[in-house]
């Protein structure tokens, strides 16, 4: 049977209408509510202080009524405070990446394995995946979900697995030319790293190679560096979101389309809320998403604050036949938005500017500099090619009124080398802030 290139992995589902979307996801709430109600004391505690029991949830708007749970949350009451079964039907633990802190383990049963799978498997099929690809796993099989993640989404499809795993970027590229990968998945910025690795080894990942599609998450990738990884690459690029929280990559992905990142909604129920005072957003408001599990058995979390920014697109049919609500490709979090002198900044905002000029290469590094008496912020970002020390100059004072005009901050711009800066085989590390002021 020939499958399209973009297909779906369970129709019946994916295509279902409005009304029985919604439906699923009532009945499936008061549920969950239920189970947490009866069988945690978090969040029976939680529920009582805030005057609400399970059977208040009578429409999906009452959704609103429980309390949010936050990463705190979960953090204080490690390891197991937030189980609601018996250790013993726990088949799988993972853990956040511990970007904000500690790790926080999440457990999974059985039931949440199958579950995970089935939504990678949809999401793979978004992106086009058929049993007649070889995809090679870059995300590392360990308490990152990454690697399993994609490992049980493509195990349903019968894809051809390559569980590589991250690093060892030359053998990746040996192993990818041998075995005819098709589909490249990991971190964005890990797609850089395997371009400039095969550039050296005299392999042109465009014409030297089978990868066409990659499907890429678990950190922030501007606009502008996604269109660098699809030339170099000459790829289609799928946007995958997902957090060890919520089971791990899977929550939502772009289709074809690429107007929005699906949700798996019988699965979660989105919300964007403000993050400052925690009203719920009307859609295509800007804010932090907050999810809400319907399946999850071991670890179901109500209405989990992730602290990444974005926003419900106004509901529309999409042209690939999902139904599913779309959100827009993450801005950022909560937490990684810097000040400078009073002006906010985010990380996705610089990064859009600089890739932006086909001069920039491969890497940037954002260094903020708190003193008393101002902060600094330093820029530096790699050329495309070695250039003078006058071109340099040229290229930093170009970048600096770029970004002066669209961010109103007043940036010092530094270009180095092409290979000056560090290079990730996980999630990057591009933005320092050093505090000087003395009050730490
Ligand atoms: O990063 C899961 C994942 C693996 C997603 C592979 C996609 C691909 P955590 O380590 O728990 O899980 O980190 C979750 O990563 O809250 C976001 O801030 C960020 N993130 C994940 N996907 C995206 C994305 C995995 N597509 C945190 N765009 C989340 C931007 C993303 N940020």
């Amino acid at each position: 049977m020939k499958m399209p290139d973009s297909w779906m992995y369970n129709p019946s589902l994916e295509a279902v209408s409005r009304d029985v979307i919604e439906r699923i996801q009532l009945e499936r709430l008061r549920e969950v509510v239920h189970r947490v109600y009866n069988n945690n004391y978090h969040y029976r505690l939680k529920m009582k202080e805030r005057g609400v029991k399970p059977e208040d949830i009578k429409t999906l708007k009452d959704i609103e009524k429980l309390p949010y749970t936050t990463k705190e949350d979960l953090r204080v009451t490690q390891p197991f405070g937030y189980l609601v079964t018996p250790f013993e039907n726990i088949v799988e633990v993972h853990g956040t990446s511990g970007t904000t802190g500690e790790p926080i383990f999440v457990y999974y049963t059985s039931i949440d394995i199958e579950n995970w799978g089935e939504i990678m498997a949809r999401s793979l099929a978004a992106a086009g995946l058929t049993k007649r690809d070889v995809l090679q796993i870059t995300p590392s099989f360990s308490l990152f979900t990454g690697g399993f993640g994609f490992y049980y989404g493509a195990r349903k499809i019968g894809a051809t697995v390559v569980p590589i795993g991250p690093g060892y970027s030359k053998r990746q590229i040996y192993v990818m030319q041998k075995l005819g990968t098709t589909m490249l998945a990991g971190i964005a910025n890990y797609a850089i790293r395997l371009a400039e690795v095969a550039f050296e080894m005299g392999v042109d990942p465009s014409k030297d190679t089978k990868v066409r599609k990659g499907v890429f998450g678990a950190e922030m990738w501007s606009d502008s560096l996604r269109k660098k990884i699809e030339s170099i690459w000459n790829m289609e690029t799928y946007d995958i979101y997902g957090m060890a929280e919520l089971y791990g990559p899977g929550t939502a992905i772009d289709c074809q389309y690429h107007s929005g990142l699906h949700v798996w909604e019988d699965h979660f129920v989105v919300e964007v809320v403000d993050p400052r005072t925690g009203d719920v957003l009307e859609p295509e408001e800007k804010g932090e998403l907050v999810f809400t599990t319907l399946t999850k058995d071991a670890m179901p979390l109500i209405r989990y604050r992730t602290r990444d920014i974005s926003r419900i697109l106004d509901q529309k049919q999409c042209d690939c036949g999902r139904t599913h609500k779309k959100i827009d490709r993450i801005q950022g979090r909560t937490d990684d938005m810097f000040i400078i002198n009073g002006v906010n900044i985010w990380p996705t905002a610089v990064e859009s500017i600089i890739m932006g000029d086909p001069l920039v290469g491969n890497e940037y590094q954002i260094i903020v500099e708190k003193k008393p008496s101002e902060d600094i912020l330093f820029i530096r970002v790699e050329s495309v090619t070695k250039l003078s020390e006058d071109a340099k100059m040229a290229l930093a004072k170009k970048l600096a009124y770029e970004l002066r005009e669209r961010l109103i901050v007043s940036p010092i711009v530094e270009v180095v080398d092409p290979g000056t800066l560090p290079r990730f085989d996980g999630k990057a590390k591009r933005i320092i802030i050093k505090d000087v002021t003395g009050l730490k």
